[in-house]
């Protein structure tokens, strides 16, 4: 456990953190702009009422002692003010807080599924929007299944997101439809809407019905998939995560389109997710040699992300749904006969941050 320490220099105070790896001195400029004093922090908001970029450059600290569980610390631009060493602690490292994601494969133990009843009680809320940080996916049952449910079902995890296609959309076979989601054709995994800025976060698809022996759906884990390819070849993964690709879509009344690698990376080069749908993107013009690396490594991706050892492959029923971050985890389903009886989804986006936030909500409140 890190320890917060005032080293005993009067010439020079300095407070350091002390963990297994030794000292890290706090910079006095960190420092200052993390004071919880009310005239520098609004108390109700916890919102900076100053704006760190105006403290003087040369800012140092001038005296440092412990006073009680606090600390005083005193800086050259004459402010002083008390802190909380465990606050120091936590804001030592910059976390979501959230759980971080866990790979699955097909042959992942436990699936998430629960009950739609049950989801209204938050301590097993909480458990399941663990499930769904933690995997990426949920499965729920015994949905309510009026033509509009899918939207309370929505409010319960978060903020709707309302597309061209509406704030939901029917997913039935339909000719001369405006997207191959509404004919009967198999739909390999994919994610939705990567010609969108910013791209859905997550889908919810439920079943009303389901009269045909077809459309069984899949689910993938894009991480899983990609580590595998980047320990494969290191250089198409990077020519995946560089390479910008062109998404488009377009009907009527609508014209979309984003430019963005297919692979995601955060700042720190962790990958956070795809955005994979073939039927939709093109790559740039790149050298021949480039050309054959990047397809190298497309086909590789895409060949595993059909491998039923990576994908998930199950039978949506009526009233059953599945939540999915749109951006990890792709969908996908197989074709289904429309003469054999009606098959109807529907569908709707949220955003990413809404079962995010309502985990941290919870946790702080049963924690
Ligand atoms: O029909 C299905 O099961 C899935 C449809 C789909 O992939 C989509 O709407 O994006």
């Amino acid at each position: 456990m890190p320890e917060i320490h005032v080293l005993d220099n009067p010439k020079k105070p300095q407070v350091v953190l002390r963990n297994d790896k030794g000292d890290t001195v706090l910079p006095a400029l960190w420092l200052r702009a993390r004071s919880p004093d009310p005239s520098q922090r609004d108390v109700v908001t916890g919102q900076r009422l100053m704006n760190p970029h105006l403290l003087p450059d040369d800012l140092t600290l001038v005296s440092a002692r412990h006073e009680g569980a606090h600390l005083h610390l005193g800086f050259s631009d004459g402010f002083s003010g008390l802190y909380d060493p465990m606050e120091l602690i936590e804001g030592s490292v910059l976390t979501e807080g959230c759980p971080e994601a866990t790979l699955w494969r097909a042959d992942m133990p436990n699936k998430p599924v629960y009950l739609w009843a049950t989801l209204q009680n938050e301590k097993v809320l909480l458990k399941a929007l663990h499930d769904f940080i933690t995997l990426g996916f949920l499965l729920v049952n015994q949905t309510p299944t009026q033509a509009d449910s899918i939207l309370t079902i929505a409010h319960h995890f978060g903020f709707v997101r309302t597309t061209n296609f509406g704030s939901f959309f029917e997913v039935y076979s339909r000719p001369d439809s405006n997207d191959l989601a509404y004919r009967p054709v198999a739909l390999g995994p994919h994610t939705d809407n990567p010609y969108r800025t910013p791209v859905p976060g997550i889908q919810i698809l439920q079943c009303l019905q389901n009269e045909t022996s077809g459309g069984f759906s899949t689910l993938v884990d894009s991480l899983a998939v990609a580590q595998q390819v980047r320990l494969e070849d290191p250089k198409g993964f990077d020519l995946l995560s560089r390479i910008p690709v062109r998404y488009e879509y377009r009907d009527a009344t609508t014209q979309l389109v984003a430019v963005k690698p297919m692979i995601e990376l955060d700042g720190a080069g962790h990958m956070t997710g795809v955005h994979y749908s073939p039927r939709l993107d093109d790559i740039p013009l790149i050298s021949e040699e480039d050309t054959r690396a990047y397809h190298a490594a497309r086909k590789r991706l895409g060949l595993l992300f059909e491998d039923p050892r990576y994908q998930l492959h199950f039978r949506l029923n009526p009233g059953e749904m599945m939540m999915f971050d749109n951006n990890r985890v792709l969908h996908g389903r197989t074709s289904f006969d429309p003469s054999e009886g009606h098959r109807q989804l529907q569908g709707c986006y949220i955003d990413r941050d809404g079962p995010r936030s309502l985990y941290r909500v919870l946790k702080r409140k049963f924690s």
